[in-house]
């Protein structure tokens, strides 16, 4: 078959860049390893800029975060015995967004659904071809086992940290810098109302915490724990005496309920460049990993594709290439400001290393709580940078 653009990964990244495309009016066929059922299914970020909310409700598939998300002032900060407010509206201007990714995916799913394009789920054997011609091509076996073969004008890279994309990049030109943190997250989800108006984000001498939420029935909770954590040692009570502890307040109570999901996340910063390498093109996770304690990840996947979908319809459309030729270096500029916003915030709220070091972090959390400067500093970057060249 025979597409403009040939999509690659029906994550966030993948799906909002068909919906950016289409709105366009150009053509793409997008192809997915997983199941439809499965991307919808998993549990990810919580946290949506407001520049992302405004993107997808341009984009047109804004209605259920109007209606379902939950606006945020700021975020709480914590050491024990303070736990202080920075109020990011105040600070910046800018609230941000409780939006599960979950959320977000089904939405964009629905959309490609209506827009009556073509998706291709539960592929295998995906292969990318030619990608230095002005005749790249994908080939894949299909659900039903049949091989299938898209010759594109364009080829999106949108599959994610473990997908092929990246690696089509020649190794002589590809450069991959990488930072393996000494801890992991354990991630829950209970189905019980928050037990706070905002997030808490929680330095203790036992390990990091955090509070989010979903919806004012379900909440999100994250425990710092050792990269080889073995889940089957966390019982239920074990994980709600940690989360008491770490997040404890005086005359603050955190109310348990039931779990009803649970997971272990490595924690890694990871940066590919160029994020572009002839006619493929690299966005989201293809091209970069950050720890979520910034809840950047999905916000950066977002702000590549608004990019990458404005370089392609000028090309396409008008075949002019500058956007295109600035890609790589216009996304890395804000991929490298949020992998140091994230290295920055995991750094300083994770316990790892001496007490030296737990010196140095409760002064730099106390500076936050304290300097209008530093604050700003943080709201700035956790509300979320402005998209360079986007309104
Ligand atoms: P994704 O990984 O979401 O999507 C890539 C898609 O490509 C997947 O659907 C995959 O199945 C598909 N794919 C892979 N290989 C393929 C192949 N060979 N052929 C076809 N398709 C292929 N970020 C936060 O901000 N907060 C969080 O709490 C948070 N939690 C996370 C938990 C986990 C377990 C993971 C893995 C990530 C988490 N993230 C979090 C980061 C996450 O939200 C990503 O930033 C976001 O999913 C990026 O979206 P995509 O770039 O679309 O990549
Ligand atoms: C979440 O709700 O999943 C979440 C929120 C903030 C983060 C990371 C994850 O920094």
């Amino acid at each position: 078959m025979r597409t403009r653009v040939a999509i690659i990964g029906a994550g966030p990244a993948g799906l909002f860049l068909a919906q950016l495309l289409d709105a366009a009016g150009i053509e793409s066929v997008l192809v997915e390893r997983r199941s439809a059922e499965y991307v919808k299914s998993r549990i990810r970020a919580g946290i949506l800029e407001s520049a992302s909310v405004r993107l997808l409700r341009e984009a047109g598939v804004g209605d259920r975060i109007a209606r379902d998300g939950i606006e945020h002032r700021g975020i709480h900060l914590q050491w024990p015995g303070e736990r202080r407010h920075l109020d990011f509206v105040d600070l910046t201007g800018k609230s941000v967004w409780v939006y599960g990714q979950t959320e977000v995916t089904k939405d964009l799913m629905a959309a490609r659904e209506r827009a009556g394009q073509a998706a291709f789920y539960e592929v295998s054997d995906v292969e990318l071809h030619d990608v230095e011609s002005d005749s790249p091509a994908v080939t894949f076996t299909d659900a039903e086992g049949r091989a299938q073969r898209i010759d594109a004008e364009i080829i999106a890279g949108c599959d994610g940290s473990h997908g092929p994309s990246r690696h089509s990049v020649p190794r002589q030109h590809r450069r991959t810098l990488e930072r393996t943190y000494p801890f992991a997250w354990l991630g829950i989800r209970a189905d019980v109302a928050p037990s706070t108006d905002e997030l808490i984000y929680a330095w203790h001498p036992d390990g990091f915490a955090l509070h989010s939420m979903r919806s004012p029935t379900v909440s999100r909770f994250y425990l710092q724990v050792r990269p080889d954590e073995d889940l089957a040692d966390w019982s239920d009570d074990r994980i709600w005496d940690a989360l008491s502890t770490r997040l404890g307040l005086d005359g603050w109570t955190l109310h348990p309920g039931p779990i009803t999901e649970r997971s272990v996340l490595p924690m890694r910063s990871v940066v590919t460049s160029p994020m572009r390498h002839g006619r493929l093109f690299l966005a989201g996770d293809a091209a970069h990993t950050v720890p979520p304690t910034g809840a950047k990840g999905l916000n950066l996947a977002i702000a590549d594709v608004a990019l990458l979908s404005r370089a392609i319809a000028e090309w396409l459309g008008a075949g002019d290439t500058r956007l295109a030729d600035a890609y790589s270096d216009t996304a890395l500029r804000r991929v490298w400001r949020c992998t140091h916003f994230s290295w920055w915030m995991t750094t300083m709220l994770h316990r790892h290393g001496d007490e030296f070091d737990a010196g140095l972090q409760l002064t730099q959390l106390q500076r936050v709580a304290q300097s209008s400067a530093a604050a700003t500093e943080l709201a700035e970057n956790y509300s979320g940078i402005p998209i360079e060249g986007l309104p």
